[in-house]
């Protein structure tokens, strides 16, 4: 059916805006595990770590009778040969990571149906990390990407202590999980650079935090912080983890004008042979989120959960609070099904007061499916909900659709967090 007004579009017209301002809108991609060119040696890029993406690990261990205790003793182009005879040769690379791999081999021109790696060890060996990068982001169709930086990585933090330049395209993030969720592990490591902090939080503890969350916030310049959290993430509890949230994180938060990003619902190493692909995913009880909420209102959260389960919930906290932002889908959940339900949903309960996805890219190269894959799932979700909102007798323009995505994929997380500076209050609005 077609309906329309002079200033309205046709549902023809309206699929064509939607698909037009998608491709050509730059996208943010909020959250990701790239790294800007200064923390290069950090990053993950080119074929061989595209091919062991523990995606693609996990899934190969379901169709090869290699042991993981064998896998891990393979050298990295090794493991990455195995997979791709494994998954790409022998059985049809039908699952949205195989396939995403095709895409980004068949965006550089590469052959999907190489009998082996050569023809694309070689292109990605030729390639410039700078030039590489842009023209990655470029195919992805992305301007910015944030970054995921662990202030007590020993590989990282020198880089930062040394003075990494910073870049207009990459974002960095202060990621708190070795201190939130490994505290026991960690606590020397901030004793160890000076830090009077003791293993129980006594004496001057979590003072001592705050001011470790300030020198690294003065260092890095984040735009949030972050952390991940299991399906156990409880709030307020008596635990060091709550403790810390309570009397560092949120103030230093507050203190720095920058959002707190929870991912929650991680179940870490239930499989530990199979290393970082062995993590699963469990529901949590959000009223921990619903309580973080309206204890710290001057607080602001970036909410992505991991559970199906978890999705409806969030969407109804996120009527409830005005400094509960929803972002993404995260993971196991970053497949066209998922992302249609749970985009629909957002949008039914929401309109489009959230951020509909991230890549969590880990290797460069990831962004161009990613986001390839977002485009194509939600030009069909946008259209229905202009679709049906003209059905009803409202109109929608292209300077409408224009205005939406840019709100979708760029606005609600500029404004969120400050992003370029001015005066304007957070909030979406
Ligand atoms: O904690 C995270 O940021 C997760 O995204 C990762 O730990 C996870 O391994 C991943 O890559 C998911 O996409
Ligand atoms: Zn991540």
């Amino acid at each position: 059916m077609h309906s329309t007004t002079s200033a309205g579009l046709t549902t023809d017209q309206i699929r064509a805006a939607v698909e037009g301002e998608l491709e050509s809108t730059p996208f943010i991609d909020m959250h990701t595990h790239l790294f800007m060119p200064s923390l290069g040696k950090l990053g993950l890029w080119g074929i061989d770590e595209l091919i062991t993406y523990h995606y693609l690990e996990a899934e190969l261990f379901r169709f090869s009778s290699i042991k993981p205790e064998q896998y891990w003793t393979l050298s990295k182009r090794q493991q990455a040969d195995l997979i791709w005879t494994t998954l790409f040769l022998e059985n049809t690379p039908v699952s949205e990571a195989t396939r995403g791999v095709m895409a980004v081999m068949n965006s550089f021109g590469l052959d999907t149906q190489a009998k082996d790696l050569s023809e694309a060890r070689e292109f990605f060996n030729r390639q410039k990390l700078e030039t590489h990068i842009r023209r990655v982001f470029e195919l992805a169709g992305i301007s910015e990407a944030v970054m995921t930086n662990d202030p007590l990585d020993p590989a990282e933090a020198p880089l930062w202590e040394g003075g990494a330049s910073s870049d207009t395209h990459f974002h960095a993030v202060l990621r708190l999980d070795r201190i939130l969720n490994e505290w026991e592990q960690n606590w020397q490591g901030l004793a160890a650079k000076g830090y009077r902090v003791q293993q129980d939080l006594g004496g001057e503890s979590l003072m001592e935090v705050r001011r470790f969350l300030a020198d690294w916030c003065g260092r890095m310049r984040p735009v949030y912080m972050a952390c991940s959290l299991p399906d156990t993430f409880e709030y307020p509890e008596d635990s060091i983890r709550a403790r810390l949230l309570r009397d560092a994180v949120l103030p230093a938060c507050r203190e720095f004008d920058i959002p707190l990003s929870l991912m929650i619902g991680v179940r870490r190493s239930v499989n530990p042979a199979i290393r970082l692909a062995g993590d699963a995913v469990g529901k949590a009880d959000l009223r921990a989120v619903e309580r973080l909420c309206v204890q710290l209102p001057e607080n602001r959260f970036l909410i992505s959960v991991l559970s199906r389960e978890n999705q409806h919930e969030l969407c109804v906290y996120a009527r409830k609070f005005g400094n509960l932002l929803p972002f993404g889908c995260w993971w196991f959940l970053n497949n066209p099904s998922m992302v249609e339900e749970i985009t629909r949903e957002r949008i039914e309960m929401l309109g489009y007061s959230f951020i509909p996805q991230h890549s969590d890219a880990r290797v460069l190269e990831q962004v161009i499916y990613k986001w390839k894959n977002t485009r194509r799932t939600m030009a069909p979700i946008l259209s229905r909900a202009y679709e049906l909102l003209t059905e009803d007798g409202r109109p929608v323009t292209r300077a409408e659709i224009k205005r939406d995505i840019n709100q979708l994929f760029r606005t609600n997380f500029e404004r969120w967090v400050n992003l370029r500076g001015g005066h304007e209050r957070h909030g979406i609005a």
